[in-house]
């Protein structure tokens, strides 16, 4: 379905689990507030009230009751697709800037190169949720699975819900990087590839001057 010309600016963040992404969507929040931008700071899964709902859907339910993998390829579509026409959408033909935490490169590194479902349908369906809405700009935080899984445990240790897409075995997670990887090559005008190794504020120094070339292109 076609949607009219944006003109705001789209910004997705990628990466595994404990990249960084919510770290540095709080900084770039902060800096963008400095220039007097307010940002639209959203995720997937999620972002709207049926997109929270799915959310908790596809994330906490384990065992007997867990979500198929069809099925959870299905539920990140549909939380994209409310997402994309209540939300993104709008905001951007507002002329807004939406950061978003996580976008249709997650289901291509999880669903596709993680579960191994055919990366053409993926294409398709992502293509179909989004009405072929593509951010202007993507930073994928690339981190080993063995520093996730170490980050991950060191937060569990205060806060602990049993998540069950983090709880998957290393190999999954491991796919899932090197899928993260190729998206990166395969998208080299829109996509900037970032050590999530180095320090917080150095990342965040590195994207916001990109951020900026954006925001006032010379
Ligand atoms: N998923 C999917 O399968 N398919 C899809 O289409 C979509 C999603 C959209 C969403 O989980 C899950 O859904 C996710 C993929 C799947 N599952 N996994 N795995 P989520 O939204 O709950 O969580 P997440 O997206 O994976 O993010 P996260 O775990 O909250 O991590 P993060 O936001 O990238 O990192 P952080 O919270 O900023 O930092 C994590 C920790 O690392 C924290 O203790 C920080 O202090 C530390 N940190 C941050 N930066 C650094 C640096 N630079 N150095 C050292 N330590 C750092």
């Amino acid at each position: 379905m076609p949607r009219p010309q944006k003109r705001g600016l789209f910004i997705s963040f990628e990466g595994p689990e404990c990249a960084g992404k919510t770290t540095q969507i709080a900084m770039l929040g902060e800096s963008l507030a400095k220039m007097g931008l307010a940002p639209v700071v959203t995720r997937e899964p999620g972002g709207t009230v049926i997109g929270e709902e799915l959310r908790k859907i596809v994330k906490h339910h384990v065992g007997e009751s867990a979500v198929v993998d069809e099925a959870e390829l299905l539920i990140f579509a549909a939380s994209r697709a409310q997402h994309v026409k209540k939300l993104i959408a709008p905001a951007l033909d507002n002329g807004q800037i939406v950061v978003c935490d996580r976008y249709a490169d997650s289901t291509t590194a999880y669903q596709g190169y993680g579960r191994g479902i055919s990366l053409d349908f993926i294409l398709a369906l992502n293509r179909f949720a989004t009405c072929g809405l593509e951010p202007d700009i993507t930073f994928i935080l690339d981190l080993s699975a063995e520093e996730s899984y170490e980050r991950g445990q060191r937060r569990q240790e205060t806060l602990f819900v049993e998540d069950r897409i983090e709880s998957a075995e290393i190999g999954f997670h491991r796919k899932v990087r090197n899928g993260f990887l190729k998206i990166a090559e395969e998208n080299p005008g829109r996509v900037q590839l970032l050590s999530a190794m180095d320090a917080p504020e150095s990342i965040h120094e590195n994207i916001f001057k990109m951020v900026k070339k954006c925001l006032l292109p010379s």
